[in-house]
């Protein structure tokens, strides 16, 4: 069977890193390249970082492209104390002098629009941080979304809930007129994981210890970059998710990775138009449902609500055993 072509666009924190693993194990997913955006850290960390995943799995043949360093409209200040400064937990002491060297030339937003073209109709994207790099892909070729297989956004959120403000997702709040454009002018099919719905579906603390304690080197790695991040320490408690949802080990990215590896570990969504507010002191950057079609929109997305935990922890374990023997 023909492998499933992805593209991966990552602001790679820890929780990409797991998604990016996921994907590099999984036996009918061919990864053909990985764009970086801003996000979990400044864009020259996210390219070292995806390097770095990259290099632990021994898949360096993956080629990676930079893409944009802020959001389309406003100043951008990522929280720095969620994955640390690097994104990465701020383990990681020694830097690859030549990661420039090992970024392409082409820019992340050309890569995927050559990419797609190339390949039409076959490769899945996968959205795993601020959509600024979709926003712009769109404006430079308006048939773009429409020459995917399908599109995978960890982003949003369906309750109203914000982890970043008090009514937005982290990944929307970083630039939500990108987030806007892409919910408005992807007409593929379209899947949401949302920040309620890894919260919903989350792991325990102990499955996190057998995750991290396999003997292998990305496990290893993901350990180390755990080690000092108070958001993988279950003593970290009254924060947000904990307060909405109980405490529980949660890998965001890594749920929309699994919904694009394996349909059949998303057990319930809902079919629905969505919209990104804008405006607003409160809201901005929320994403809403519209189940009963007020903004008489013609597109809907899937929304996904339910997830086959085991399914899911399954995919994980397997993500850290590499790299894998040759
Ligand atoms: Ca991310």
């Amino acid at each position: 069977m023909a492998k499933k072509k992805v593209i991966i666009d990552t602001d790679c924190g820890i929780d990409d890193a797991q998604a990016i693993m996921m994907a590099l194990v999984a036996p009918n997913v061919e990864v053909v390249g990985v764009t970086c955006v801003f996000g979990n850290g400044p864009l020259d960390n996210v390219c070292q970082n995806v390097l770095r995943v990259l290099s632990v799995c021994e898949r360096e043949g993956v080629p990676v492209f930079r893409g944009s360093g802020s959001a389309l409209v406003g100043a951008t200040h990522p929280p720095t104390d969620h994955f640390g400064t690097d994104g990465l937990g701020d383990v990681i002491k020694e830097k690859d002098p030549k990661w420039e060297e090992k970024i392409q030339k082409e820019h992340a937003v050309s890569a995927m629009i050559r990419l797609v073209t190339e390949n039409q109709n076959q490769v899945s994207l996968v959205a795993l941080g601020p959509l600024t790099n979709l926003a712009l892909a769109v404006r430079l070729d308006p048939s773009f979304p429409q020459k995917l297989k399908d599109l995978y956004i960890m982003g949003g959120n369906m309750e109203g809930k914000g982890n970043v403000s008090l009514c937005a997702e982290f990944n929307f709040a970083m630039d939500p007129e990108s987030a806007y454009i892409v919910l408005e002018e992807y007409l593929c099919t379209t899947y949401l994981a949302s920040w309620e719905y890894s919260c919903r579906n989350g792991l325990t603390w102990e499955f996190f210890e057998e995750l991290i304690n396999q003997d292998a080197p990305a496990a290893r790695f993901m350990q180390t970059i755990t080690s000092k991040c108070w958001a993988y320490s279950k003593k970290a408690m009254k924060n947000k998710r904990d307060l909405y949802f109980g405490p529980a080990f949660v890998s965001y990215d890594a749920y929309a990775m699994a919904a694009c590896i394996d349909g059949s570990v998303v057990t319930e969504k809902i079919e629905c138009p969505v919209r990104v507010e804008m405006q607003g002191s409160i809201a901005r950057g929320m994403m809403v449902l519209d189940r009963t079609n007020e903004l008489k929109k013609s597109h809907s997305v899937f929304v996904l609500t339910k997830c086959d935990v085991a399914k899911f922890g399954q995919l994980l374990m397997e993500s850290l055993r590499q790299p894998l023997k040759k």
